[in-house]
């Protein structure tokens, strides 16, 4: 299957759309990409991606919550919809494939679905879910919307780092918070999910295999943690005095590696993303500190025991320096196991390609999860070169590519059976 050639009609082709979506991007003198969602170069990403939707054979429409829903009919109407997708917007100086691989490659492979097979049985949607990556420090906004998992007093506690709330942000770009009720979906309509993504992680590069089947997708427990200590002169005031609040978070971040690498699932990981201070002056000693803990497992409870552990260690680190420390949850979500029946259907897919496969978990949560438990969900992994993703270098070849749109495709065709 080729999409890498200009058509002669002049349609859109997916790895020419992959590149003209990377130049939406709002600081291209990073060198990576930036295109946080409710913004205007996310609105001018949806609507090329809406573009691309219908030449592939989709209707379109964007939901109150700003999720953009591309439709192919099935023959039965009666029957449950099945649903694909991912997301356009990035996080901070990011890479062009992550989310995006499952937006657009998820409309090659429906564009080929009904090329080899026909139209679908079930009705597929593949949706540009808004808000997956935690500008307003929680992940999966429009995915959770959609799925009824948050709501509109959420949006107005989500807020970004320049104090901008969700429900703002969206009537920035002509969004009304009020109604995104409307965008709730009624999950017992929905048959299964199941999500393209880049792997994001370097298992499939180094085991040379095409495709992974995701049996598992970790989850993350992200607080904010402000240390309050004492501003003062940084050199006149005697070290036994002070009350350093970055010395204390420096202890912290440390021990977040520590618990996290130690964890016995093996499988915990843990870092500190953000972290700011006050006053931020070469001369005085900080008196303040807020960052953001990640800490991530597909096993719920040792994560959970990494956290509670952390926060033992967080206490007698700030009683030992006599810092002030107080704690928000940002978001505390469940890992998921995907369903059997759709990792039949994704190895099935990968059989009848006659592509090699791994079964493997997923360490970066996905919007597919938001559906979970309700809903089966399932994912499909192609590789990432060097392992490497949000950064300007994520990498994954045009046919590492077409291979997972042709595993989507003929998963989705059993799925839809
Ligand atoms: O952070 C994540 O796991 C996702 O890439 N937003
Ligand atoms: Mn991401
Ligand atoms: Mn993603």
């Amino acid at each position: 299957m080729s999409t890498t050639t200009d058509s002669p009609t002049g349609r859109l082709d997916l790895h020419s759309t992959i590149a003209a979506l990377a130049q939406l991007n709002r600081a291209p003198e990073l060198g990576g990409i930036t295109r946080e969602v409710y913004t205007p170069e996310y609105d001018q990403a949806v609507d090329l991606t809406a573009e691309f939707m219908r030449q592939c054979g989709l209707t379109t429409r964007v939901d109150a919550a700003g999720n953009l829903i591309g439709r192919l009919e099935g023959r039965d109407p009666s029957l449950e919809r099945v649903m694909t997708g991912s997301h356009i917007d990035t996080t901070l100086n990011a890479g062009r494939f992550d989310g995006v691989v499952g937006v657009l490659g998820g409309a090659e492979a429906l564009r080929r679905l009904r090329e080899v097979h026909g139209g679908p049985r079930r009705t597929i949607e593949l949706v540009a879910f808004a808000g997956e990556e935690p500008r307003f420090g929680m992940g999966c906004v429009g995915s959770q919307l959609m799925a009824g998992k948050l709501g509109r007093g959420d949006l107005d506690a989500l807020i970004d780092r320049d104090g901008v709330t969700a429900a703002s942000a969206m009537r920035s770009v002509g969004l009304d918070p009020d109604r995104v009720g409307d965008a709730v979906a009624n999950l017992s309509d929905i048959h299964a999910v199941l999500e393209l993504h880049i792997e994001q992680g370097g298992l499939l590069e180094s085991e040379q295999v095409p495709l992974g089947v995701v049996t598992a997708i970790a989850a993350a427990h992200d607080f904010k943690l402000t240390l309050s200590g004492q501003a003062a002169h940084a050199g006149a005031t005697p070290m036994a005095l002070r009350r350093d609040a970055l010395a204390g978070a420096a202890e912290i971040v440390l021990e977040v590696e520590r618990l996290a690498s130690e964890s016995p699932s093996g499988r915990t990981v843990g870092t500190v993303g953000t972290l700011g201070l006050e006053p931020g002056a070469t001369n005085i000693i900080p008196g303040e500190v807020m960052l953001v803990v990640d800490i991530r497992d597909s096993d719920l409870e040792a994560r959970e025991a990494v956290v509670t552990e952390l926060i033992a260690r967080i206490d007698s680190i700030c009683e030992r320096r006599s810092l002030q420390r107080a704690f928000d949850v940002i978001q505390r979500n469940a890992p998921c196991a995907c369903a059997p029946e759709i990792i039949a259907a994704a190895r099935d897919a990968c059989a009848a390609i006659d592509e090699p496969f791994l079964e493997m978990q997923s360490g970066a949560y996905h919007d597919c999860m938001s559906f979970s438990p309700e809903v089966p969900i399932g994912m499909i992994f192609v590789p990432s070169e060097r392992g490497l993703s949000h950064h300007p270098d994520e990498f994954t070849e045009a046919a590492a590519i077409d291979i997972g749109v042709e595993a989507l495709s003929e998963a989705l065709w059993r799925l839809t059976a």
